[in-house]
């Protein structure tokens, strides 16, 4: 039997991308894209797509039927700096929709699922540098929390009901086709938008803080890397740490002034100050590389040129 893969939530930063790519893998008409809105031309025209609130379990097994759907990556998030907006509006979507995706599975309608966890469910208490896979976590975000009791629900479901569910904590994602919305690793994004567009940016977060971060094109290998890997390879099922790059404000404008001499960074840190601080500022992502063979291709040099190359 084909595969079938539903997106939800295919609209996103992340969704996005990953839709087109398991589109050219699987085709075109194996992977319904989903969202709570439309999407961009490419995406409506490329292949199914339908209308789906994420918290909606029983429109998810609606479209499961329909399409005969055997996998599901639940892309629908509200990330970290507007989950501090809306907590309880957070944790209703964020728990919700992996809740219902896990019955589903659980039910045997679906036989596997992905689903995204972030360097967000660690905190102020665990180890900053290395971070190790199993550590301290003690989240001070709701996005965080929601994340790490995600996680702990992945495990509950793969255990007690055999769930083949399996999950990434991402770090700050960047990419140049679609911007993300309401996250502190925001301005890894912004600022190559900016120096393209007028040469300076004003940055909210401090010029030291240093967050792990990664090229799409990683994350993106990353999610299909890990849900084709056998399932005894799978040998952690709460998330696995996934790393690829560090750097700070201050380190990523140095970056750009290679290729934009004038481009100019002020600092103004906000709200999202205190978030950033509370994660680890480099991640030990060993039991990735050695359970399903992750590697990552893109450094902060690579990927500012391919940043800056695509935006202009
Ligand atoms: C955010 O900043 O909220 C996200 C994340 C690290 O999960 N990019």
């Amino acid at each position: 039997m084909k595969d079938t893969l539903l997106i939800i939530g295919a609209c996103g930063q992340i969704g996005t991308e990953l839709t087109q790519k398991l589109r050219e893998i699987y085709g075109n008409n194996q992977v319904i894209a989903s969202d709570i809105r439309e999407g961009n031309e490419e995406m409506m025209q490329a292949g199914p797509f339908e209308i789906l609130d994420a918290t909606d379990s029983a429109a998810i097994l609606e479209i499961v039927q329909k399409y005969k759907v055997n996998q599901v990556y639940l892309m629908a998030a509200m990330l970290s700096a507007t989950a501090e907006k809306f907590p309880h509006k957070a944790w209703q979507l964020n728990m919700t929709s992996l809740l219902g995706v896990l019955e589903l599975a659980k039910e045997k309608h679906i036989q596997q699922v992905y689903w995204p966890s972030s360097i967000a469910s660690f905190g102020p208490t665990s180890p900053k540098v290395n971070t190790p896979q199993q550590t301290i976590m003690e989240p001070t975000t709701v996005y965080g929390i929601s994340k790490l009791a995600g996680e702990h629900w992945c495990n509950y479901y793969h255990n007690r009901y055999g769930v083949d569910v399996r999950s990434i904590r991402y770090p700050g994602i960047i990419s140049w086709k679609t911007k993300p919305g309401g996250g502190t690793t925001d301005y890894a994004v912004d600022i190559y938008f900016k120096a393209v567009e007028n040469q300076s940016y004003e940055c909210f977060l401090s010029e030291n803080t240093r967050l792990p971060m990664m090229y799409m094109e990683d994350a993106v290998n990353a999610t299909i890397q890990i849900m084709q890997a056998a399932p005894d390879a799978i040998k952690t099922r709460t998330s696995y740490n996934l790393a690829a790059i560090s750097f700070t404000p201050k380190e990523i404008a140095k970056e750009i002034e290679k290729h934009i001499p004038n481009f100019n960074i002020t600092y103004k840190p906000d709200f999202r100050q205190p978030i950033a601080d509370s994660w680890p500022q480099v991640i030990d992502d060993e039991a990735a590389r050695k359970d399903w063979n992750w590697n990552h291709k893109f450094d902060l040099e690579l990927m500012t040129e391919e940043m800056l190359k695509n935006l202009s």
